[in-house]
């Protein structure tokens, strides 16, 4: 039923756990690392002052700022002789995020996205193609050494070349992909395009590591005849397998006994209670080469602590909103990405493709969605296309409470990526 104990432990012996770790980690990082040792002192705190969980709160943030100021091994713990693998993980701006792993950091991190996989139901003898990058990026190895210690047949397929990952999922009967759900639309158009959609035996796919809607769920599903899992992680948190959706899939069980989970207000610092949105902060329990306490994530969601019919016995996310920082502010009107492509994927007429272009003229932001229609709904009627335009504006206007000019473009027009999306081109800088 479950891959490791751990994941129905009773609340009250997961806590326990998470105590002992927290009081190690933070011990850990005090005697190993200068930054922490500096920033701990700072606040008048001693390992020994963690005496129970809501102890965790005097301990200080961690933010993206301090990873790239300890660019490249200033936050490790352990000296770099224990250390077997790096990882990084480029942002918007400067140096990239470098993560650094000991062999059982290594060992854990498998066992968590093994933990995830058999959740959603792979098993030896599933095929599982990991259409992920496998450089820098942790999507790549993470997935497989979870898939492989699983047991099931591993593809590292790595990213591009469409149709051959298409011919690949045909001729080996693929039964799960691993991929960013831009990417998997990408699949799905380039596999109708082949007359193949008919051929591939999916039975899942496992998608995350940039934001998707419900909406986009519905039609990957229906596309493939599949079931398709949502999965979260961050490089800082090891990678894939932080947080994952069961079989239920009503939000992604997290992990606590490996994370301490806080959702905080992302101004303040305060901590929100369940079903309150904000930004999701992380506390590593069980790393060793580089612990991180209170990590801001910039992640937005919110903690649903509900029973679970599938018996884990760990709390849940909502599915990620937004970013504190890919919050665009358009004519003082707060919007996510997340909430267009919400709108976007639940007409029908839309293609899976879009983009969104704000610019100023004057004084004034303006706001642009680019929507590809899909093609046999193109009648290339003029009447159609204006009526096709001003549902979507209606739409977007409902759902953001603000104007967006609607653009229509043939299929194909905007770029499509193999890895993250970049959905949003912020032209109010350059011109
Ligand atoms: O994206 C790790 C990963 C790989 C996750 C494969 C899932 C699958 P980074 O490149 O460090 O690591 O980017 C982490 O991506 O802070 C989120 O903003 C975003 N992200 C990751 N998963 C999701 C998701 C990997 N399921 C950053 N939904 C995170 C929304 C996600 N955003």
């Amino acid at each position: 039923m479950y891959w490791e104990k751990e994941e129905t432990l009773p609340r009250k012996e997961l806590e326990e756990l998470q105590l002992k770790r927290l009081k190690w980690v933070v011990r850990h990082v005090y005697d190993n690392v200068p930054f922490y040792r500096e920033a701990l002192k700072q606040r008048n705190v001693h390992p020994d002052d963690i005496k129970k969980l809501e102890d965790i709160s005097k301990l200080p943030f961690t933010t993206k700022e301090d990873l790239r100021a300890n660019y490249p091994f200033g936050l490790f713990a352990v000296s770099l002789d224990k250390v077997v693998r790096i990882h990084t993980s480029s942002g918007t701006s400067g140096k990239p995020k470098v993560v650094g792993y000991t062999a059982s950091d290594i060992e854990r991190w498998a066992n968590m996205v093994a933990r995830c996989l058999y959740m959603v139901g792979v098993r030896k003898g599933d095929i599982f193609q990991n259409i992920s990058n496998y450089a820098f990026f942790t999507g790549g190895l993470g997935f497989h050494m979870g898939a492989e210690k699983l047991g099931a047949v591993t593809i590292p397929a790595g990213v591009g070349n469409t149709e051959r990952q298409v011919q690949c999922m045909v001729d080996f009967g693929t039964t799960v992909i691993h991929s960013t759900p831009s990417y998997a639309l990408h699949l799905k158009e380039v596999a109708e395009e082949m007359g193949v959609i008919d051929k591939i035996k999916l039975k899942m796919g496992c998608f995350g590591a940039e934001p998707w809607s419900e909406n986009t769920r519905k039609r990957l599903e229906d596309a493939f005849g599949i079931k398709a899992y949502d999965s979260y992680g961050l490089s800082e948190m090891n990678g894939p397998g932080v947080a994952f959706e069961c079989q239920e899939q009503e939000g992604l069980h997290i992990w606590i006994d490996h994370y301490f989970v806080e959702v905080v207000d992302p101004k303040t610092g305060e901590r929100l209670s369940d079903g309150e949105k904000g930004e999701l902060v992380l506390t590593t329990l069980t790393k060793e080469a580089m612990p991180l306490l209170r990590y801001r994530t910039g992640d937005v969601t919110f903690l649903i602590d509900d029973e679970c019919s599938c018996g884990r016995t760990h709390p849940k996310i909502h599915r990620i909103i937004g970013r504190t920082d890919d919050m665009i502010i358009v004519r003082g009107i707060n919007v996510f990405p997340s909430q267009i492509e919400h709108v976007l994927m639940r007409i029908p007429e839309v293609g899976d493709n879009f983009q969104v272009v704000i610019t100023r003229k004057g004084s004034l932001d303006e706001l642009k969605v680019r929507v590809e229609l899909k093609d046999e709904l193109f009648t290339g009627e003029l009447s159609d296309l204006e009526r096709i335009v001003q549902k979507i504006q209606k739409e977007l206007q409902k759902e953001l409470n603000l104007r967006a000019e609607v653009e229509l473009v043939e299929k194909g027009t905007i770029e499509r990526s193999t890895g993250k999306a970049k959905r949003v081109l912020d032209l109010r800088g350059e011109l």
